[in-house]
């Protein structure tokens, strides 16, 4: 039976992917090193799935899992723009040299097609918004550096290697199992969980900052879709909604959603942020067969949902003495 490899799969995005890929009833192989992922993001699917503990950086190790696969989606990397300027130096070594490391693997053990997840904040800043793909990259942190320099590399192996390649640029998504503890986890995460505990969240700068927002089952949709459609490899493409909210209205809705008010803290801007952040789809509409089908407001409830009952499920276990070990 075909094998479909998911780098990061124990990840927020990985996890999600395994279980769309799950449904279609394909055999499915993670590696992941839990360096950010976790194993209970693949609780009630560990049966029905094969988990490499293996890092990127380590070729030899990852080289014959990749070998023969079908498919391989590479969602394994170090995320988040201030983590890799104030520890650049292992970002680097994931983003770039494990990309590089699956790439090979992947060209040299005969897999079929990688789709790469790559990130909007190859933009950096722009005039003109949407951002479309012929838009020149402008990279205002090493990990929006490293994630250019991935799809370089996925075009690179598709011309001179005949490696299939497909690069998603991933515009802000969200959704369950997004990891809300870190200093470096994804704003969304922050905001619910504050929502539910009724606390501040801090908005660095003055919250006019825009994302656009997209919801994790889009994005896997779009993943799949990438990785079968015709014509198309060696590209790079938007993985987005289509449009941008600002942290203060983001925090707006949450309150008025909740009938509740709790104002946010205000503090000073994140280096290397982007201001503005939204994605033209028409290319993946039109090549990819991309079709959003969740707004903002019912991706915000579910997620706001999911929060809910995990923070439920882990106060029950804390009570009966369960220990979730990730
Ligand atoms: C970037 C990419 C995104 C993805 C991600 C992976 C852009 C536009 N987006 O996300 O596509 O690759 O990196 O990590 O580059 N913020 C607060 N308070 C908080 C946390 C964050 O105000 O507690 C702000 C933060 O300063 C930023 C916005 O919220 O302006 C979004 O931050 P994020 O860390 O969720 O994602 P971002 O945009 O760096």
């Amino acid at each position: 039976m075909d094998r479909y490899i998911v780098t990061g799969g124990a990840g927020f995005i990985g996890s999600a992917l395994v279980r769309t890929l799950l449904a279609r009833g394909y055999r499915v192989e993670v590696i992941d090193n839990l360096a950010t992922g976790y194993r209970r993001n693949l609780d009630e699917v560990q049966d029905q799935i094969t988990f490499h503990e293996l890092d990127i950086r380590d070729y030899d190790r990852i080289a014959p899992v990749i070998a023969g696969a079908r498919r391989v989606f590479h969602l394994g990397a170090l995320p988040s723009v201030p983590k890799s300027i104030l520890q650049p130096v292992p970002s680097h070594e994931v983003n770039i040299n494990g990309t590089f490391n699956v790439l090979r693997a992947a060209a040299e053990g005969g897999a079929g097609r990688v789709v790469f997840a790559a990130s909007s904040s190859a933009y950096g800043d722009t005039e003109v918004l949407p951002k479309t793909e012929s838009m020149s990259p402008n990279p205002l942190s090493p990990y929006a550096a490293q994630k250019v320099l991935g799809e370089y590399y996925c075009s690179v192996f598709a011309k001179c290697f005949g490696l299939e390649t497909v690069a998603l640029r991933f515009f802000n998504v969200f959704g369950p199992r997004q990891d809300p503890t870190s200093m470096y986890s994804g704003v969304l995460s922050i905001f619910l969980t504050c929502l539910i505990e009724h606390r501040s969240p801090t908005i660095f700068g003055d919250g006019e900052q825009s994302r656009d927002f997209t919801y994790v089952e889009d994005v896997t949709e779009l993943i799949l879709k990438a990785s079968e459609a015709d014509g198309v490899s060696g590209k790079v493409y938007n993985a987005g909604n289509g449009n941008r909210y600002t942290l203060n209205q983001t925090w707006d809705l949450l309150q008025k959603m909740e009938g509740v008010s709790i104002p946010a803290n205000y503090g000073t801007p994140r280096a290397g942020d982007v201001r503005h952040s939204q994605a033209d789809v028409t290319a993946a509409v039109r090549d990819l067969g991309h079709a959003p089908r969740f707004s903002f407001e019912e991706g915000l409830r579910r997620t706001l949902a999911w929060y809910r009952d995990d923070l439920e499920r882990q106060a029950v276990a804390s009570d009966s003495g369960v220990t979730l070990v990730s």
